[in-house]
């Protein structure tokens, strides 16, 4: 068989099927940007390719995924960070124009270079641990040029860059002070202008929403869910971080592609996930950023067969965090996930939680995206903190 590039001499932990199936002295093969062949070296095809890179021994696994994150933002709560922890109560920082509103403010400030300008040196950091796919969200524009505007510079992140960029209407995050007290006229509006504009610019692969106490009710989720199904477009949501309101169950029965945060979830949420095959979607950098106390049903998760993936949730407020690898880190050390399901849920599952079937794991017909490690066992990529062995990163072949 011809094809572009070998890689020979590896590790691979190629995701396929429910663990991480190891191949102890392995072969990857591509042709165009696809792998032609991964596997044992003893079972490869003859393969004559152009370029042969012997591994060495090193660990070779698909490229990371990131599937949730507010990554396009402007500026920082450093400030608001430093305040609370000299004891500053949460009104005080709104009064001080902190929070959320804060990040908003200095968001419609921004042109659309600023943005890009901004998120880069985020993104960089996902690249340098092997990211090959980031989904981005909107929600700090919070109107319809400035919503539209964040979209436009996640998509030209990913011109950019070499990686992949899935982008999410996040319109439904906060109500804008212009809309104070009409959480449902703001609702409207995104329902009948922001989102249909959104969706035939084509700037939108999914729309999420924040179903909580201090973002949206489950009625005004459904609104959003049925705009959203009225443009063909897949819904996801950050559900039950704070309180249970329901809110995977109504994600669920809209078929979602994922429910994200879930600390608050309970038994009847995880069965009508596992029954809609809706992806959990574990945000541990928010948890250990907050301080939360209440752990995800993981075992609830596992035992119903429910997918988890892994994501940074990368944002100002409350997740400040631009590493997969730490994120793998907390996620079995808070949440007592495996080296097998924390590398699952940044490849195999990140993928599934962001509808992609062409990427995520190391198989002939998927894209070729691989993380070269140098490391032997992939227990070395969850195990430490703040060190990055990163060999090599290969997106689309290259
Ligand atoms: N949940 C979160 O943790 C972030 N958004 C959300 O829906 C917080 C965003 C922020 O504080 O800027
Ligand atoms: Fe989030």
């Amino acid at each position: 068989m011809r094809c572009d590039t070998v890689w020979h001499g590896a590790r691979l932990a190629t995701m396929t099927g429910d663990g991480l199936a190891l191949v102890d002295d392995g072969i990857v093969a591509q042709s165009d940007g696809r792998i032609v062949y991964a596997g044992a070296a003893a079972d490869a095809p003859s393969l004559e390719a152009d370029r042969r890179v012997d591994c060495a021994g090193r660990l070779v696994t698909p490229g990371l995924i990131d599937p949730h994150t507010h990554l396009v933002h402007e500026g920082d709560r450093a400030l608001e960070f430093e305040m609370r922890l000299e004891g500053a109560s949460y009104e005080a920082i709104a009064r001080a124009g902190g929070g959320i509103v804060s990040t908003t403010r200095a968001t419609r400030a921004a042109s659309e270079d600023d943005l890009v300008a901004s998120a880069l040196p985020r993104l960089d950091a996902l690249i340098a641990e092997g990211a090959t796919t980031v989904e981005i969200k909107s929600g700090y524009g919070l109107d319809q040029d400035n919503e539209i505007r964040m979209l436009r510079a996640a998509r030209r992140l990913g011109i950019e860059r070499p990686v992949g960029i899935v982008t999410t209407f996040l319109g439904a995050h906060a109500v804008p002070s212009e809309f104070a007290g009409d959480a449902d006229g703001y609702i409207a509006l995104l329902c009948d202008d922001v989102l249909p504009a959104i969706a035939e610019q084509g700037l939108a692969d999914a729309v999420d929403a924040f179903c909580e106490g201090i973002g949206f009710t489950p009625a005004q989720v459904e609104r959003v869910f049925a705009a959203a199904a009225l443009h063909g477009l897949p819904v996801k949501l950050h559900a039950e971080q704070l309180s249970n309101l329901g809110g995977a169950a109504l994600a669920a029965r809209h078929g979602a592609l994922s429910a994200d945060h879930l600390e608050h979830l309970d038994a009847a949420g995880v069965a009508a996930m596992a029954a809609a095959g809706t992806v959990a979607t574990l945000l541990p950098g928010a948890y250990y950023f907050v301080r939360e106390t209440k752990l995800p049903p993981v075992d609830l998760l596992r035992r119903a067969g429910v997918p988890i993936s892994l994501a940074t949730d990368c944002n100002p407020g409350t997740s400040p965090l631009t590493s997969l690898l730490l994120t793998m880190n907390m996620a079995a050390t808070l949440f007592r996930l495996t080296v097998a399901e924390c590398l699952a849920g940044v490849t195999r599952n990140a993928a599934r939680a962001l509808g992609l079937t062409d990427r995520g794991t190391l198989e002939a017909g998927k894209r070729c995206d691989l993380a070269i490690w140098n490391v032997e066992r992939p227990a070395e990529l969850v195990y430490r903190m703040g060190f990055n062995p990163l060999h090599a990163r290969i997106w689309s072949g290259r």
